[in-house]
């Protein structure tokens, strides 16, 4: 495959991956698999990606283990028993250590190798990549798996740096246990990584102050062991289990109900309202009534019925009505699912800060004042998000064709073409960036990667060495993703509109075409035979 003209722009090896995500370690896998020679760059100390540096107490998985991890063999399906339904970090760390083990990846990994530019180099149609540590690597192809997840946000708070305890942000997890044994704990934020943290460190502390902004609507996750009897039926089921993975619509096992909220009577309703709140994780999303996430008084119902659940456990009615959304509906921001979460509230030690009516004025050297006064902390954990979709991308110095910036590029948004590649930027791929979330994370990752290693094989096959895509192809993508953009449930209120990041331009994030539309469209691209990229040799 490699090509070239000079010693100077020699490649080290065909195909770069950035990151040892789930992704990463795919990407390796596919491109080892597919004959490539490949080296794998990763900015932390080991494997894992999101699932390496969410390390914080209580982090897990909230899609089943088994539909989250990977599918492409058999053996390891069969070799690795998940002990929950939904699996706790230091279980997914293994497993992905694991898996690189197992297909002996490793030796093409390369750790604490952060990238800090990435030129490309029309000439030889060759990237050249630039670590923190001066060393630089060239390859024929770029592919940035880099995560929705992985660029942590900080608030811009006045005194954050003064405070004098110890601050930890979810994202940034330090791998030594954080002691939470009798210390006064602040935590600011109630997303998905907050409502998980909190319940599991609250007997732990002296005292726990939570900072919400907004309330979230939770359910619980409803987690359990995986007993020996579904173990062996997950086993005998694998065939059919990757078939539904490989194909439905979000790629997960539920499965989608066929009545609308008013079909049933109110009593029915009720009982299905609860069936749906024992349920597992997404059931709640993909498994209620169709109605639910599109039709405003079907939504309020179900709302209604949280609510309802929510004063039922937190036994300080003024602290319930604080813990339940008024300004957003379920599903207008990615739902958290909980295991004991509003219980916790009925722990004395827990108190809740309303930000909104009290919002934070700065942090001190001791600890946090708000509107309403100071309050001192030993421990501040900023469970504040990421700067979603475009964050590590934006951060990896990347230039395209004629030193043209990723960021000036991007400077209205991200344009890509099946949240692939991006026009002016050849033999560069994101898999799992922008324009590609639609569902279970791993699995439309999953079908990028595989769209990708399919691209590159037709590309060596035909005898090319430069894929780049058309700017028409992509113009058409963008365009669908963006004219959708409103179609799903999620509003701006959601970071998917990239609004919990200031400055950033607000453009939808994920595929809002969904995994179908996603399908559909690489099928077209086989069909013409590629002619969505040019194709072309390079010298
Ligand atoms: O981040 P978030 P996250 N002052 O952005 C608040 C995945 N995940 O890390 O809503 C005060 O959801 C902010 O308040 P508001 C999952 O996809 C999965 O929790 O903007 N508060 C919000 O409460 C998830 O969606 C799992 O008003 C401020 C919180 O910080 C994604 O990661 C587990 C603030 C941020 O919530 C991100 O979740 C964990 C400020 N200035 C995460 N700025 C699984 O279960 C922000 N906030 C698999």
């Amino acid at each position: 495959m490699c090509r070239v003209t000079t010693a100077e722009h020699a490649t080290d090896v065909d195909v770069l991956i950035v990151g040892a995500g789930i992704t990463g370690i795919y990407q390796l896998h596919r491109a080892r698999e597919a004959g490539f020679t490949a080296q794998l760059l990763e900015a932390g100390g080991g494997v894992g990606g999101t699932w390496y540096w969410n390390r914080y107490p209580g982090a897990r998985f909230d899609s089943e283990s088994y539909t989250y991890a990977y599918i492409f063999s058999k053996e390891l399906f069969e070799k690795w028993e998940w002990r929950e339904h939904f699996a706790e970090q230091p279980e997914i760390e293994r497993y992905l250590n694991h898996v690189v083990d197992r297909f002996d990846l490793r030796r093409h990994m390369r750790f604490n190798a952060n990238v800090t530019s990435a030129l490309y180099d029309a000439a030889s149609s060759t990237w050249a990549v630039v670590l923190g540590d001066g060393s630089k690597v060239r390859a024929r192809f770029l592919i940035a798996a880099t995560g929705v997840l992985s660029v942590p946000h900080f608030p811009a708070v006045s005194g954050r740096d003064d405070f004098r305890g110890e601050q930890y942000h979810t994202g940034l997890w330090p791998a030594r246990p954080v002691d939470f044994e009798n210390k006064r704990v602040a935590v600011i934020g109630t997303g998905s990584s907050g409502v998980q943290l909190i319940p599991v460190i609250a007997d732990e502390v002296a005292s726990l102050t939570v900072y919400q902004r907004t309330a979230n609507w939770c359910t619980p996750l409803n987690n359990a062991p995986i007993t020996s009897d579904e173990q062996a039926r997950l086993r005998a089921d694998f065939e059919a289990i990757r078939e539904t993975l490989n194909t439905s619509p979000h790629g997960f096992l539920h499965r989608t109900h066929d009545r609308a909220t008013f079909d049933d009577s109110n009593e029915a309703r009720r009982a299905f309202y609860e069936k749906m709140w024992n349920s597992p994780g997404f059931a709640k999303l993909i498994s209620h009534y169709t109605d639910v996430m599109v039709d405003e008084t079907a939504n309020a119902e179900w709302c209604d019925f949280i609510a309802e659940k929510v004063r039922s456990i937190v036994k300080d009615p003024a602290t319930a009505e604080e813990l339940i959304p008024k300004d957003h509906r379920f599903g207008e921001k990615r739902p958290p699912f909980v295991t004991g979460y509003y219980e916790a509230f009925n722990n004395p030690k827990l108190s809740l800060v309303d930000l909104k009516a009290t919002p934070i004025v700065r942090v001190t050297e001791s600890g946090i004042e708000t509107a309403a006064g100071v309050r001192e902390f030993d421990i501040i954990v900023w469970a504040t998000g990421f700067d979603f979709g475009t964050g590590a991308l934006a951060r990896m110095g990347i230039r395209g064709r004629r030193r043209l910036a990723l960021n000036e590029h991007w400077a209205d948004g991200p344009k890509t073409f099946l949240g692939v590649q991006t026009a002016g930027f050849p033999n560069f791929f994101f898999p799992g960036g922008p324009h590609a979330a639609a569902g279970n994370n791993p699995r439309y990752n999953g079908d990028q990667v595989d769209f990708i290693t399919d691209t590159l094989v037709y590309a060596r096959d035909h005898g090319y060495d430069t894929i780049e895509v058309d700017p028409a192809a992509e113009e058409r993508w963008t365009d669908m993703v963006d004219r959708n953009a409103t179609a799903g449930s999620f509003t701006e209120a959601s970071y998917y509109f990239g609004t919990n990041i200031p400055g950033k331009p607000r453009k939808y994030l994920l595929n809002s075409g969904g995994r179908p539309k996603l399908f559909k469209e690489i099928d077209r691209v086989i069909a013409n035979d590629y002619k969505a990229f040019r194709l072309s040799r390079s010298g």
